[in-house]
Formats: C-alpha cells, sequence, structure tokens
C-alpha cells in the first residue's frame, strides 16, 4: 500500500463492493472558480454524483498525503485558501508531499491518484492541453500525457479555446487515446457545443460508454479516455461573444509575459472578468452535466 494515499472510508468501502465511485478534481475548486461559488460547486456535484447512484471522491493532497474522498470541511478549507493553495500538477507531486504540504490536484494529478486508488472513472469541466503558439511556447499540459499513460476516463465538456483544439486533437491522436463525443460528432469547446472540430466516434449512452472503457481495459490498453459532453442547450453561450473574450484574454497574456503553470488559471480569470457572470453559470451547469453522465458510466461499468 502507497503510504501517502488516504483513501476515505465511504470510497474504499464501495470500491471493495463493485459499487460506482466518481473522482472529481481541486484545482477546479481552488483555482478555477471563485470563493464561494468554488464551494457550493464542489458539493453540489458531489450531491448530483450520489442522486445518480454513485459516490464521489473529490482529491486533493492535504498535508502531504493523496487524498481520495474530502469531507465537507475539506472542501470548504480548499475554497477558501484559493490560489494559496499550490496548483499540483505531476511534477509538483513529490516537493508537495515531502514538505507536507497541501495541493489542489489537476487533470493529471487527479487522474493519477484515482488510478492509484482503484477508481476508474473522473468528471470535470474542461482539460488543459495545447496552448495557442505552442510552435514557439512548448506549453502543452501534463493532462494529455496523462491521458496517454493512466487508464481513467475523463468526462469534460471539451477544452476551452484559450487552447489549439486542432493541435489538442492532433496529440491526443498521437499518444492513442479515444476522444469519444457524447451523443454528438463534433468536438465541444466547453462553453459552446460545438467547436468546428470532429471527435473520434459518437457514443450515445452510458452502456456504450462503459463497454467502449472496458474492452480498453480488458485489451490490454492502458491509456485514457476523453468523453466529450457538450454543455446543456440552455446554457451554451453565444460563440462570438465567448470567442471574443477569449481572444482578448490570450493577447492580455501574451502583453504581461505570463507563462509556465500560471497561464491556464490567467486565461481562466481573465475570461470569466470579460464576461460577467454568464460564463460562470454556464461553468457550473456543464460541471453538473459531466458529473450526472460519469455517475451513469460508472454504474454501467459496475455490471461488466
Ligand atoms: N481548464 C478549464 N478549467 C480548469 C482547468 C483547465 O477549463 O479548471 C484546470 C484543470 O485543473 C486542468 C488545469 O487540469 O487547469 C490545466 O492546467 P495546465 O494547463 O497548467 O496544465
Ligand atoms: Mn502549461
Amino acid at each position: 500500500m502507497n503510504k501517502y494515499l488516504d483513501i476515505a472510508p465511504q470510497v474504499r468501502e464501495a470500491l471493495d463492493n463493485n459499487r460506482p465511485v466518481v473522482a472529481l478534481e481541486s484545482t477546479i475548486i481552488s483555482h478555477g472558480m471563485p470563493y464561494p461559488q468554488n464551494v457550493e460547486t464542489a458539493l453540489a456535484v458531489e450531491q448530483v454524483i450520489r442522486d445518480h447512484g454513485a459516490v464521489p471522491a473529490t482529491i486533493a493532497i492535504l498535508g502531504g498525503k493523496l487524498k481520495c474522498g474530502l469531507s465537507t470541511e475539506e472542501i470548504t478549507y480548499l475554497g477558501k485558501k484559493g490560489t494559496e493553495i499550490v496548483k499540483t500538477s505531476r511534477r509538483d507531486v513529490p516537493v508537495v508531499l515531502s514538505k507536507k504540504m497541501d495541493g489542489a490536484t489537476t487533470v493529471a494529478t487527479t487522474m493519477m491518484i484515482a488510478n492509484m486508488a482503484g477508481v476508474k472513472i473522473f468528471a470535470t469541466g474542461g482539460i488543459g492541453g495545447v496552448h495557442r503558439g505552442a510552435e514557439a511556447t512548448m506549453d502543452i499540459s501534463a493532462d494529455l500525457e496523462e491521458l496517454a499513460s493512466t487508464p481513467v476516463m475523463v468526462v469534460c465538456a471539451g477544452a476551452k479555446a484559450i487552447l489549439d483544439l486542432g493541435l489538442t486533437l492532433e496529440y491526443l491522436e498521437t499518444k492513442g487515446v479515444p476522444v469519444i463525443g457524447y451523443g454528438t460528432s463534433k468536438l465541444p469547446a466547453f462553453y459552446t457545443r460545438e467547436s468546428g472540430f470532429g471527435v473520434d466516434y459518437r457514443l450515445d449512452t452510458p452502456e456504450e460508454v462503459a463497454q467502449a472503457f472496458d474492452a480498453q481495459r480488458k485489451c490490454g490498453l492502458h491509456t485514457g479516455m476523453l468523453i466529450a459532453n457538450p454543455i446543456p442547450e440552455a446554457f451554451s453561450m453565444d460563440a462570438a461573444r465567448i470567442n471574443g473574450a477569449i481572444d482578448a484574454a490570450v493577447q492580455e497574456a501574451s502583453a504581461q509575459g505570463i507563462s509556465g503553470k500560471d497561464t491556464t488559471p490567467f486565461l481562466l480569470a481573465k475570461v470569466k472578468e470579460l464576461t460577467g457572470g454568464e460564463s460562470l453559470e454556464a461553468n457550473i451547469q456543464l460541471v453538473y452535466h459531466n458529473a450526472k453522465v460519469a455517475a451513469q458510466v460508472a454504474c454501467q461499468l459496475c455490471t461488466l
């Protein structure tokens, strides 16, 4: 047993009894949304998962432990501390653990810890990817490498156009990561249901998604799988409005010389500032929708 791993009792019990579990990340709490909406959303998203028959396991690093399953108090603590908590991707893990620090886990680190604990499905908002201008900056999220090497399914709403979506898809293809449209043949672009890019396959039911993932695992492939679930129609944003804000945010980041791990949080905050509350509400609603689909798939997976 990994001495750093701490699995919450309710998560351990579900895993031991082949009951469905859905992992959730914590960078979305600390760096992805402002307080108090971050805490309200994180708690509500856990409830959505319970309402659909699965056990939620929010993942973070607390006091140098890899935690799989957090209490309400722990989620509130992460939300209140916000960006004071270290955004922890794979390369940050060793020092965060050795110094017994707290860490908010990105998609990459959440997948890694979920896999250590035996959790197969993870729901979030958007993944990191190949940034615009990566030809010069080489800014490619560690999320993509994790999808290439860790057998966990990630249910997301696609990726924000802060990224180069075409290059992100090429990278995932090179790494052998299936990109599945849930009820769509288009790649969703987070705030909007379509991006202009297609996905590899369209699957329409939780059962079909569970079967594809089960086949991937049982034939010995160790890659992850990306399920791109479009934002519900009622909350999708006007493409011109959101893309205008995103373009302005990307320009501002470049003008201010923002780089490295600060890039994504800077862009997320700037887009939010430029679009006001509308983008935050869209963000919250798409996370609920992804949690629901992930819980439904997790239930199906337990029957295979
Ligand atoms: N994209 C979003 N919302 C987010 C993130 C990305 O739309 O909250 C967060 C996730 O935790 C993701 C991380 O794993 O940012 C990617 O950061 P980077 O690009 O530095 O790898
Ligand atoms: Mn980066």
